[in-house]
C-alpha cells in the first residue's frame, strides 16, 4: 500500500490507467489527485487508475454528496479533496461522510478499499475556495475529524472579485488559510497550476504543481519549440 501523499503532486484530469502508468516512472511525483469534479472521470476510473501506480491517490471530489463520498473512499484512495465547501456545518456533514462510526456515518462494505486494506483513515481535505470557507477557515481547521485545509486558488480569485491567483487578496487570503492550517496542527495543501503563482506560495505540505493536461502540452511544446 502506498505512503502518505506529500509534497508536489500531479493533478489528473484526462490521463486512462496505461498513460499513467507509462508516464509515472520515477518522475518526482510525491502524490496523484484524481479530479472528479472538473477532470474527465468518474467514480468507477478511480479503481483502473489505484491499479496502476503505487502512489498515493487523493481524489477531489465531485461534490460534497454523502453517498458520493463513501463511492470516491470505497475505491481505496489516501484521501478526499472536497470542493465548494461554504461553512463549518458543511464540513460537520463531510466528516459525518468520510468517517466511520462512532465519528462518522460511513458506511463499511466489501468495497475495493476493504478488500486491499486502504488507509483506515483517509485524509479529509476540505477545500478553501469561497468567500465563507475562507472566513470560516481557522473554525474547519479545529473541527475534529478534518485533516488539513486546500485552498483552491483559481475560485478563490473569483470569489474575492480578484483577475487571478496571482493577487495581492488571493495571495493574503491563501496566507491567511496556511496560517489557520499550522495553527490548528492540520496539513496545509494547494493547488498552483501555475509558474508565476509558484514563488508567492507560502510553504505547503501538499501542492499540485499543474495537471496532467499542463504537462502534456508542456512536453509537446518543448518538443517542437524548434
Ligand atoms: C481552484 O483553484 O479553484 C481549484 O479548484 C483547483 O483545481
Ligand atoms: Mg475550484
Amino acid at each position: 500500500m502506498s505512503t502518505a501523499p506529500t509534497g508536489p503532486g500531479l493533478w489528473l484530469t484526462v490521463l486512462r490507467p496505461a498513460a499513467l502508468e507509462a508516464l509515472l516512472v520515477e518522475l518526482g511525483v510525491g502524490w496523484l489527485g484524481v479530479d472528479l469534479q472538473h477532470g474527465q472521470y468518474d467514480v468507477a476510473d478511480l479503481r483502473d487508475l489505484l491499479r496502476v501506480t503505487d502512489l498515493p491517490v487523493l481524489a477531489r471530489a465531485a461534490s460534497t454528496d454523502f453517498a458520493h463520498l463513501g463511492a470516491v473512499l470505497d475505491s481505496g484512495v489516501a484521501g478526499v479533496i472536497v470542493p465548494s465547501v461554504d461553512t463549518v456545518e458543511d464540513v460537520r456533514a463531510l466528516v459525518r461522510a468520510v468517517r466511520l462510526p462512532p465519528v462518522g456515518r460511513r458506511s463499511t462494505g466489501m468495497s475495493r478499499s476493504a478488500v486491499v486494506g486502504a488507509p483506515a483513515h483517509p485524509l479529509l481535505l476540505p477545500m478553501v475556495e469561497t468567500r465563507g470557507a475562507l472566513d470560516a477557515a481557522a473554525a474547519i481547521a479545529a473541527t475534529p475529524g478534518v485533516d488539513g485545509l486546500f485552498v483552491g486558488p483559481y475560485d478563490l480569485s473569483l470569489a474575492l472579485g480578484g483577475p487571478g491567483p496571482v493577487d495581492d487578496r488571493v495571495l493574503a487570503a491563501i496566507r491567511t488559510v496556511v496560517q489557520a492550517a499550522r495553527e490548528h496542527g492540520v496539513l496545509a495543501g494547494a493547488f498552483s497550476g501555475s509558474r508565476d503563482l509558484d514563488p508567492h506560495l507560502p510553504p505547503l505540505d501538499l501542492v499540485a504543481v499543474d495537471t496532467d493536461v499542463s504537462a502534456l502540452r508542456a512536453g509537446v511544446r518543448g518538443l517542437f519549440a524548434d
